[in-house]
């Protein structure tokens, strides 16, 4: 007999009565001898995904049992769709319902016509969220995370590939949590843009901190300047994905930190046109550590103007960053413990390459006129 699975159904509509067309999708699976719906999450109306002109959907996630397989699965899914009116005008136009294969078991499937986990659903709070409320340990087949983290992962939001134009990645944390490291290591896996924020070259940085305080706005603006140059949409890669060692909101973490009252004024009016023209990341992978173990680093690795730096420096700067991702709605973000990644841990490296590549689009085959 073939072997029962537990697989998990998207559900979503946003033409006609939404509510009735995906109760009868739900009664219609229910009534296949292979397909038994189990549990139901909540019905959310959410905002259109994509085509922000679109009417609202509704969203939610079905659990089934099935002794089907899941090319069958799919087979099924789609004839209910067609059965209930769905009539297809192209990608993510309105749609009656629409059924998709979130998870099956633990399986993974990659062909022409089926992708299992589904390959969006990691950027998905409409669907995650469904998900957790059903079982939030729930174990993603490729991630090998639970659902909850990858909700986690969102804030709420959703969030489309976009192929067009460069897919950068930025690892952030405190000074000497080793961004610049993880950076070239991911880097060397997915064969990145390597961009670095360089150390030595801000000509008043060792001044401010050796207690020149009068020159932290110009050594800011230093700072605000290169990293805009860096990350303006043509000085990155459109080949290849961008991997930095930095994230650019940083730069008002240690502006506050380090101006006066009237120098931060002028230089957040500065800091916002500069961040108009900058290229949002796609993804950031939050690099965590205790200040002490940072501390550490930072006398390792002894460069001289960093020696100053003291144990409450970095006490505050992690509240900062524990403060700025508390409330980070522009990308996905990975928390990533240091512990996990260690030095020769090549596998956790191949495993984080792995799933940023699942939070960046491939770049668009280029059209030749
Ligand atoms: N296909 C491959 N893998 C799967 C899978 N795991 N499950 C293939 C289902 N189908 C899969 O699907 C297109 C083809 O994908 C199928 O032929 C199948 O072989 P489709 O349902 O005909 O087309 P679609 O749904 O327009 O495309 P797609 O890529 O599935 O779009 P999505 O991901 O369904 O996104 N906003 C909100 N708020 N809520 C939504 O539900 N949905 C979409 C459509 C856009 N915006 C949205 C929502
Ligand atoms: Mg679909």
């Amino acid at each position: 007999m073939a072997e029962r699975i537990t697989a998990y159904i998207g559900l979503g509509s946003n033409l006609g009565d939404r509510r009735h067309t995906i109760r009868e999708a739900l009664a219609s699976l229910d009534r296949h001898p292979e397909i038994e719906v189990s549990r139901v999450s909540d019905i959310k109306e959410t905002p259109p995904l994509g085509q922000a002109s679109e009417p609202y959907y509704l969203n939610g996630v079905a659990e089934i049992h099935t002794t089907l397989t899941p090319e069958e699965l799919l087979s099924v899914l789609m004839s209910t769709e067609d059965i209930l009116g769905r009539t297809r005008r192209g990608r993510w136009g309105p749609r009656t319902i629409d059924l998709d294969l979130l998870l099956f078991g633990r399986k993974i499937v990659r062909q022409p016509h089926l992708i299992v986990p589904h390959p969006q659903m990691h950027l998905r709070s409409f669907v995650l969220d469904g998900l957790c409320q059903l079982d939030g340990d729930l174990i993603h087949p490729l991630f090998h995370e639970p659902v909850r983290e990858l909700a986690r992962r969102l804030g709420g939001g959703n969030f489309v590939l976009d192929p067009a134009g460069p897919q950068l990645v930025s690892i952030a944390g405190p000074i000497g949590v080793g961004k610049t490291t993880l950076v070239k290591r991911l880097a060397a896996v997915l064969d990145g843009q390597v961009v670095l924020e360089p150390y030595d070259t801000n000509p008043f940085l060792a001044k401010v901190y050796a207690g020149q305080k009068d020159l932290a706005l110009d050594s800011q603006l230093y700072f605000l300047l290169h990293r805009a140059d860096q990350l303006c949409p043509e000085a990155l890669s459109q080949e290849c994905v961008s991997l930095t060692d930095y994230v650019f909101q940083k730069e008002l973490i240690y502006a506050r930190r380090l101006l006066n009252a009237e120098q931060l004024r002028l230089y957040e009016r500065v800091y916002e046109v500069f961040a108009r023209i900058v290229k949002p990341p796609a993804l950031v992978i939050y690099l965590e550590d205790s200040p002490q173990r940072c501390l550490e680093r930072i006398h390792q690795r002894n460069r001289p103007y960093e020696q100053q730096i003291a144990l409450e420096f970095l006490e505050a700067l992690h509240q900062d960053y524990e403060q700025l991702f508390a409330d980070w709605r522009v990308c996905p973000l990975i928390r990533l413990p240091v512990s996990k990644v260690g030095i020769n841990n090549e596998a956790a490296i191949e495993h984080v390459a792995l799933q940023i590549k699942a939070y960046i689009a491939e770049r668009e085959p280029v059209t030749v006129a």
